[in-house]
């Protein structure tokens, strides 16, 4: 029946439209601040889309649309900020990879009237996708919140932070990854004496045909993940805190925790891990924006009532 196959049609774009997100509170001292209080605001503050055309300026703080200042936040080096995703839902809902970039506003400018162009950015953190040659996971799925360390290296001075999630699920096609993009204005104070590198900038340090954004995450699954950009600063990384969930252990399970903190998270989905789990069963149901189909999916099909399965490509569809 033809409204049927339009009333499908408006689903499936429904779902696309709804699971997307921002970056737009900074979490300094353990204080969630306000929304684009230290984060510029982004074009997409209102539709949450993403960018996908990595040559574009938007790709480096997504803010042509808009002032693009905030306030400068004061951090000092070796301590751990954040950033809180908003949204519908308000988590890192698809699959994909985060990054943390950092770039020094020059001597003398003011970060909050600077652009953050040239060659300037450097990596400080990153939670990649990791695959085995059986599965591939994405650690960064449905986190509510991202938090890293400022180098203690860092000099003192005024950064940009730059985070970006590089959600994966279109992302067999060039230009299909999604990238949601913050910039925050961060003052470094008690900062060291390092050298941070190497230097990328953006647009530039992406052409879209990296292995780790031009990449069909479904089928063939792949056998590894190369994460884009370039290696974290300082060597090491010791920017970063281990990994939010262990990539080895977690089971495409329970629908997700929508708050706390990761250890909680962590903590929950194994100890409710027996009810369901990846190898899976075609019986039980897959709650809202839960995967129900897709080439090589195993798991349940039927969705929780009143949501439908709605194909959104060969390999994904999803309970909307
Ligand atoms: C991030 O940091 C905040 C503030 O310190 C903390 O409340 C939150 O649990 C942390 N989140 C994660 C995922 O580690
Ligand atoms: C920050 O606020 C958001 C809602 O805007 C909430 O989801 C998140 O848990 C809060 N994080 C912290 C560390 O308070
Ligand atoms: C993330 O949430 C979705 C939707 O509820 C769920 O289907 C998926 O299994 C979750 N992923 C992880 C890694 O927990
Ligand atoms: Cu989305």
């Amino acid at each position: 029946m033809k409204s049927l196959s339009v009333l499908v049609a408006v689903a499936a774009l429904a779902a696309k439209v709804s699971a997307h997100y921002t970056w737009p509170q900074l979490i300094v001292g353990g204080v969630n601040t306000s929304t684009w209080e230290f984060v510029r605001q982004t074009n997409n503050w209102q539709d949450l889309n993403p960018v996908t055309d990595v040559t574009s300026t938007d790709i480096r703080c997504f803010t042509s649309g808009e002032s693009g200042t905030s306030s400068t936040a004061t951090v000092a080096a070796g301590t751990t900020v954040g950033f809180t995703v908003v949204g519908n839902p308000s988590s890192l809902y698809h699959p994909g990879s985060v990054n943390v970039y950092m770039a020094k506003a020059p001597t003398g400018t003011d970060v909050a009237s600077w652009d953050g162009s040239g060659n300037v950015w450097f990596k400080v953190f990153q939670i990649p996708a990791v695959a085995d040659g059986v599965t591939i996971e994405f650690p960064s799925e449905n986190l509510t919140e991202v938090n890293f360390t400022i180098p203690s290296q860092l000099p003192s001075g005024q950064y940009l932070i730059r985070i970006e999630h590089i959600a994966l699920h279109l992302a067999e096609s060039f230009a299909g990854a999604q990238f949601y993009i913050s910039c925050a204005q961060v003052q470094v104070t008690n900062g060291g004496t390092g050298t941070p590198g190497p230097l990328v900038a953006f647009p530039g340090a992406y052409t879209g045909n990296e292995p780790g954004i031009l990449i069909n995450i479904y089928f063939p699954i792949p056998t590894s993940y190369i994460q884009p950009g370039p290696a974290v600063w300082p060597a090491g990384g010791s920017g970063a805190p281990a990994p939010p969930v262990s990539s080895s252990t977690i089971v495409k399970t329970t629908p997700p925790v929508t708050s706390t903190t990761s250890t909680a998270k962590a903590t929950s989905t194994k100890t409710t891990s027996t009810t369901t789990s990846s190898g899976a069963t075609s019986t039980g149901t897959v709650a809202e924006f839960g995967q129900c189909g897709g080439m090589n999916y195993v798991g349940p099909t039927t969705c929780q009532s009143p949501f439908t399965c709605s194909v959104l490509n060969p390999f994904y569809s999803q309970c909307v």
